[in-house]
């Protein structure tokens, strides 16, 4: 008896030291929200102490669960449970260090600059973190991409009597997550792959920032999921630690379908104001009100970031020795894996290590020279298979468009991934484009190369996602076809403008655009090797010349984001003709009558800019010599941007409306697109 009360006055100890960190933090901080850590404290602490397969002192491990706090704001919640379960650090190298994660000392950092308590959870700051959350619904959108990896990494390297991977991904929402669409989205392609390690915490505590959550959300979650396909259950009160532990287990004994475990909770638990009208919550509670909380919770009033004798122990006890135990039992497995399966073993280690297998650019297609040449979404449909043969863990799929983006993996064995058939390489997205981008972040955070497609004007619907991508620095893989008004007929719905501008101004974002089938090829090669950030790949619906590489320079310049295609005889250009994609035969048109007329013109071909940006000084002197002020830039899209490199006495040619309905070849003709408009362009510049 006095043993049982022992252990119930450790877990409330615990679980009050959580949110008495979490209270502390926001107040010294002087921002941040307090209210949900407080509510979810029992919810994080049962999941992680009883049930989450997790080893503290290897948060690499490749077969943890996954744990995803999709409402980022509440990122206290997470710092105070990565820190009192005594998680270790990994450094840049993927090594673990001897320091904590979050030590105590970020803890009182919290939301300082540089600290590893940022104001949202960020994977790339913080060792177990592990996705970046704070727009709502990423998150849970992210769990969903692990959850796939799960299982597809279980049906294709588990071997019979060695199950290497059933890890299960985890993830808190709140009601903004619920509410959000890309929630909606992932969730209806969850239930229908019926992902069985997955499993949702949605935290009904039916209060969002503006007020009551009865304002604006009233639907029957329950109802909702379950029609989704998704095995729901309810814990009517988050401080009932039994009750919460029947609806993990209840989780874990449903192996047809993900779960939605509904949480009713009060945020800001033990606040003295009345629960439901505790309004203030998104803002730190100020100190007279820290310290009734306080009293309420049994804690000294005074007393700030205290961790009191016993919880290190506690969680030390809990989830250290079970994660322990479990991994060092996977550690014996695998050991027999490698032995018995050495090829599957050394592809797992190159994939978690971030790392190609030999062979990955073997047999890569070289496209001869070709007048009429072939739509860029062809030569990468080509390329991909390629590469997706050499590398087995490369995959992903479209948002019901591969056909028309060339995406479909068809050699032999690539095979799909079904609703239990988890082998196949091809994804089936749906119309769900916010998910998708989602998704394949989640995958690619779970070590699995993962593509992305769509038409590149729906990258709007996927661009929170993108974003996510490159602040974490991952190098998920967006393929865009469709690319600008060369659509044609479709019209301005689907015609592309500034999104090529947007996504240049993203941090960390490469956007490559190529100029030809080689080119593509070359942009595969940069894209594949790019291992700290995402890459957007931006690819014709139309055909356009395959450019004779024995008379022009090779396409391998790519790599440095822009390079001289062709120069003027004696390399001394009196213009420069820049271009990125279709374009770019448009200015190797334009050298050739420019030289008929006696101008010497260089055909500068500029698949990225970011690349180009990274070169340094001489190159890019090189280049684009100071000295040659006529220059004259031409893209199927918003011209926002080119003045960096047209200078103030070139000229940039482009869209400045949205496109319009009808035959490319009239499109062409209204908004000027032809190798005489560049020609014409540069006899102005040059005043001739
Ligand atoms: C996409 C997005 N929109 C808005 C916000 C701002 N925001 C942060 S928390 C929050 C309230 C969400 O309510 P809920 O998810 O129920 O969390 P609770 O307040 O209950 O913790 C909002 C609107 C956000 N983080 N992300
Ligand atoms: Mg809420």
């Amino acid at each position: 008896m006095s043993q049982l009360k022992t252990q119930l006055d450790l877990d409330l100890l615990s679980i009050n030291t959580i949110r008495t960190l979490a209270i502390d933090a926001v107040q010294q901080a002087n921002s941040g929200h307090p209210g949900a850590p407080m509510g979810l404290a029992p919810v994080v602490y049962s999941l992680w102490q009883r049930f989450l397969r997790y080893d503290p002192a290897d948060p690499t491990w490749a077969n943890r669960d996954r744990f995803v706090l999709s409402a980022g704001h509440a990122s206290m919640l997470l710092y105070a449970t990565l820190h009192l379960a005594g998680v270790r650090a990994v450094n840049s190298h993927g090594e673990i260090s001897g320091g904590l994660a979050v030590s105590l000392e970020e803890i009182k950092r919290f939301r300082q600059l540089d600290s590893r308590t940022p104001g949202h959870p960020e994977s790339h700051v913080t060792t177990g973190v592990e996705t970046t959350t704070g727009p709502l619904g990423q998150g849970a959108g992210n769990s969903v991409g692990m959850a796939i990896a799960g299982k597809w990494l279980a049906a294709n390297y588990n071997q019979p009597g060695h199950e290497i991977f059933d890890f299960n991904v985890y993830a808190v929402c709140g009601d903004g997550d619920i509410m959000e669409g890309v929630c909606c989205e992932a969730a209806s392609l969850a239930g229908h792959l019926k992902l069985s390690n997955l499993c949702w915490i949605y935290d009904n505590n039916r209060v969002t920032l503006d007020g009551p959550a009865e304002w604006s959300f009233d639907e029957d979650v329950a109802k909702r999921f379950a029609g989704y396909g998704w095995n729901v259950t309810h814990v009517t009160d988050a401080n009932d630690l039994e009750m919460l532990a029947s609806a993990y287990e209840n989780f874990l004994n449903t192996k047809d379908r993900p779960t939605l475990i509904i949480v009713n909770s009060h945020i800001g638990y033990g606040s003295p104001h009345k629960q439901d009208s505790y309004e203030a919550h998104g803002e730190p509670m100020g100190e007279a009100e820290v310290k009734l909380v306080k009293q309420n919770y049994g804690w000294p009033v005074d007393a700030k970031f205290l961790v009191p004798d016993g919880v290190y122990d506690q969680f030390k006890n809990g989830v250290g020795k079970r994660g322990a135990a479990a991994h060092t039992t996977w550690k014996t497995k695998f050991e027999e894996y490698k032995k018995q399966f050495p090829q599957l073993a050394e592809q797992l280690n190159r994939m978690q290590t971030d790392k190609l297998p030999d062979g990955w650019d073997k047999d890569l297609p070289s496209f001869p020279a070709d007048a009429k040449g072939l739509a860029t979404r062809e030569s990468s449909g080509k390329t991909l298979n390629v590469l997706a043969k050499n590398i087995p863990w490369l995959m992903g799929g479209s948002a019901d468009l591969a056909k028309s983006n060339k995406t479909n993996l068809t050699f032999d064995g690539a095979g799909d991934f079904f609703p239990n058939e988890y082998h196949g390489r091809n994804i089936h997205f749906g119309v769900r484009e916010h998910a998708m981008g989602a998704i394949v972040n989640g995958m690619t955070i779970s070590k699995l190369r993962s593509f992305s497609a769509t038409f590149f004007n729906f990258s709007d619907y996927m661009r929170p996602s993108m974003r996510l991508g490159a602040l974490m620095e991952i190098p998920t893989i967006y393929i865009f076809t469709h690319d600008s008004i060369g659509v044609g007929e479709d019209g301005p719905t689907h015609q592309p403008v500034e999104q090529l501008a947007s996504l240049r101004a993203m941090p960390n974002m490469l956007v490559l655009r190529p100029g030809d089938a080689n080119e593509v090829v070359e942009a595969y090669k940069v894209i594949l090797q790019h291992a700290h950030g995402p890459s957007t790949l931006v690819l014709t619906r139309q055909a356009m010349p395959t450019l004779d590489r024995t008379k022009y320079a090779p396409a391998s310049g790519v790599a440095k984001g822009a390079y001289v295609l062709a120069d003027a005889a004696g390399g001394k250009p009196e213009v420069i003709l820049m271009a990125s994609g279709s374009e770019l035969s448009l200015c190797v048109e334009a050298r050739e009558k420019l030289q008929a007329t006696g101008i010497q013109a260089r055909v500068v071909s500029m698949p990225c800019w970011e690349l180009f940006e990274k070169q340094d000084a001489a190159y890019k002197e090189s280049v684009l010599p100071s000295s040659v002020t006529a220059r004259i830039s031409i893209e199927m899209a918003s011209t926002f941007g080119w003045e960096r490199y047209t200078g103030p006495k070139g000229r940039i040619l482009g869209m400045h409306s949205f496109g319009a309905s009808a035959p490319l070849k009239d499109l062409l003709k209204k908004f000027g697109f032809s190798s005489d408009n560049v020609v014409a362009a540069a006899k102005e510049v040059l005043g001739k």
